[in-house]
């Protein structure tokens, strides 16, 4: 991730004659600028380097994706490849489609990055419904979650361009809190164990790890989805402004995926839909450092199943349905009339009594 600007490289002739001190500043920069290039990028200390794996990577031109069986990545459904896009669906009702690596990957430390682009006809929110990248057990599966099989076992990082739930809630009017309400297009990722069903109607609130914002759809520059899995953290960031900046999405510790899943890329439209494009996705092996305590860590407990640690604390308040401000002021108001009348009941009750007791004494 480090980037060295090639024109501190460059210098001019006349710059080195200028006696020994500047020969020395010139030594001292070409030390540091090489101590810049030979360490690569740290994250949390940790040293890291990255490769591209062409075997796990999808660009252009696209070679023999969809024609030949002996390319690294296979299509499914409606998906289309042109020369210059993977076009999961195209702009119209009911389609899914994916694109699917045949090779199971391997890497413990990866990182993915998906260049795609969503887009349409339809006016904001009349369209739908998004899609998703994938590293899972499972592959070539068509669903309901996004174009994939439900209760898949592994990672979904789901681009949701269509909000079921608060258009559900909208047409009751009702609203979730300001804290709690989910503005869409929405990120969010889920990890499954085979067992765990996605809630489309929710758009997947009840096991979402995490998520974000991302107004995706239409857009004149390219949007990126960044996907990273280091010693067991699962990072997610987009960068969908063309400013070339990753913005923070989600960031996660004790997320377990084991190796030899596969990657996928799929999308779905229903009665409302939108191209939905990817352009590349680049698979970067991370070599990172690890101390032996925590190799021999990672040897001892080898992982079979997903999970992500502490579970319920990260749901803790992020499941919770937070009543809308009009509930509330009705649940205080009832609950004071409840208590008003209980008193008044009480009062009458008591001076009734009160009243009889000094009857008897007349
Ligand atoms: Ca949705």
């Amino acid at each position: 991730m480090a980037t060295v600007d090639s024109s501190n490289r460059s210098c001019d002739s006349s710059f080195l004659h200028r006696g020994n001190r500047m020969s020395f500043k010139l030594f001292v920069m070409f030390i540091l600028l090489l101590f810049t290039v030979e360490k690569g990028f740290s994250d949390d200390d940790h040293e890291m380097e990255e490769f591209l794996k062409r075997e796990y990577s999808l660009s252009k031109p696209y070679q023999g994706v969809g024609s030949s069986s002996s390319s690294h990545w296979e299509l499914m459904g409606d998906a289309m490849v042109t020369t210059d896009y993977i076009r999961l669906t195209p702009d119209s009702q009911s389609r899914q489609g994916a694109v699917w690596s045949r090779i199971p990957c391997n890497l413990k430390d990866w990182e993915m990055q998906v260049h795609f682009k969503i887009h349409g006809q339809g006016k904001k929110n009349l369209n739908g419904d998004g899609l998703a990248i994938w590293f899972t057990k499972e592959r070539m599966q068509k669903g309901p979650v996004f174009g994939n099989m439900d209760n898949f076992t592994g990672l979904g990082v789901f681009v949701d361009t269509y909000p079921n739930e608060e258009k559900h809630i909208e047409a009751q009017k009702k609203r979730y809190t300001p804290r709690t309400q989910r503005i869409f297009p929405f990120v969010l990722a889920m990890v499954g164990n085979g067992s765990i069903s996605y809630n489309h109607e929710r758009d997947g609130r009840p096991t979402e790890l995490g998520g974000c914002n991302a107004m995706v759809r239409n857009l004149k520059h390219d949007s990126f989805l960044f996907i990273r899995y280091i010693r067991r953290r699962l990072t997610v960031m987009i960068d969908i402004d063309g400013q070339h900046e990753w913005r923070d999405c989600l960031d996660i510790p004790g997320v377990r995926l084991p190796q030899g899943y596969y990657f996928g890329a799929t999308a779905i439209t229903g009665d409302l839909s939108d191209n939905h494009d990817i352009i590349s996705l680049k698979l970067y092996q991370l070599t990172v450092i690890r101390s032996r305590k925590e190799e021999e860590e990672e040897e001892e407990e080898e992982i079979t199943i997903p999970s992500v640690d502490n579970l319920d604390l990260l749901r803790l308040g992020q499941n919770e349905e937070g009543m809308s401000g009009i509930a509330i002021f009705f649940a205080v108001l009832f609950s004071l009339l409840g208590c008003i009348f209980l008193v008044v009941i009480g009062l009458v009750v008591y001076s009734h009594w009160n009243e009889s007791r000094r009857k008897r004494f007349y």
